[in-house]
């Protein structure tokens, strides 16, 4: 019996990261029978069959302490946020969404602004300083140019972290940059191959030092969060939580009522922008609600 973590399933086969090296598995026949899909993450107990050969069987997964959906990962500490100071430009609704998702799951969260030698007039430094005034870690790098590693590397240490965002904004290259000898694809790699874009496929947990873990994970481009209540949105919006019990309604939530202590800080404590669109994922939510009806 060895103990382990899955860090990669391809075909059938999971592969286990244990103290006598990496294992490649096959999940016993009753996991399908009880409808648990063994997940990248998972903490699990093996038996081996070979030692030589490092092959094993997948007898027991343990309680997953979350399970993210896309990517399809469980037991993660922090999701990684990672957006281009310049193409693609920022999408600060996307980012918002992002945030929320990682909120919602109850995820550490780090804010990577990727690619800011692409940004001359340095706008980044805007966004950076409204989310880090929100309570966000923020870190401004370049993958090319190899700025802002240290504190990057600093921010993944003893955790399990999750890579996100839209495609392009240099995820992959930001993993490769930070610990050199690892060799994801990234879109550059295609080109150069002429193949088209070389982009991250399956979630795979790769040991960047002991104790720590990356995933790198597809980018996509939209975010339709319809699994959040529309009356708890309001909670995943940090810089509202001082003000939320303060409105003169019970269960204000901070639309259309009078004497509203959210409404009152906007301009103030709580960035305008950021207020639109949280009425206006509101409204999307409401209205997917509506529809369910
Ligand atoms: N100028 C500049 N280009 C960068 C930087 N980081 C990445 N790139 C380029 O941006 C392109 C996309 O990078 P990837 O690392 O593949 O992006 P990704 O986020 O992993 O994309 P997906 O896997 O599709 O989600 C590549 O051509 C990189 O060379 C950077 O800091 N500065
Ligand atoms: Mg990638
Ligand atoms: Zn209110």
């Amino acid at each position: 019996m060895l103990e382990g973590v899955i860090v990669k399933g391809i075909g059938g086969f999971y592969y286990i990261d244990t103290e006598s090296g990496v294992f490649e598995t096959r999940a016993r026949g009753i996991f399908r029978k009880e409808g648990v899909r063994p997940t990248v993450g998972d903490h699990v107990r093996i038996s081996v069959l070979d030692e030589e050969n490092k092959k094993g069987s997948l007898d027991e997964i343990m309680s997953r302490r979350n399970e993210l959906i896309r990517p399809k990962v469980s037991n993660v500490d922090q999701a990684v946020i990672v957006f281009a100071a310049k193409s693609p430009n920022m999408n600060l609704d996307l980012l918002d969404r992002f945030l929320l998702l990682a909120e919602e799951q109850e995820l550490e969260i780090v804010i990577v602004i990727n690619k800011i030698d692409r940004d001359g007039s340095k706008e980044y430094e805007e966004v950076a300083k409204l989310y880090r005034q929100i309570g966000y870690a923020v870190i401004c790098t370049s993958a090319e140019m190899g700025i802002g590693m240290e504190e990057l590397r600093g921010a993944l240490e003893n955790k399990i972290s999750v890579f996100a965002g839209p495609s392009g904004v240099g995820k992959s290259s930001l993993i490769n940059a930070a610990y050199a000898g690892l060799t994801l694809n990234t879109g550059e790699i295609s080109e150069k191959i002429q193949r088209g874009r070389h982009t991250t496929r399956h979630a795979e947990l790769i040991c960047i030092s002991e104790n720590s873990y990356i995933v790198d994970s597809p980018g996509f481009t939209s975010l339709f969060l319809n699994h959040i209540p529309s009356e708890k949105l309001h909670y995943y919006f940090k810089e509202f939580e001082p003000f939320i019990n303060k409105c003169y309604y019970n269960g204000c939530i901070h639309v259309n009522e009078p004497d509203c202590a959210v409404k009152a800080e906007i301009g103030r404590t709580i960035n305008t922008k950021r207020y639109e669109r949280y009425v206006n994922i509101f409204q999307e939510l409401k209205k997917e609600e509506e529809r369910k009806k």
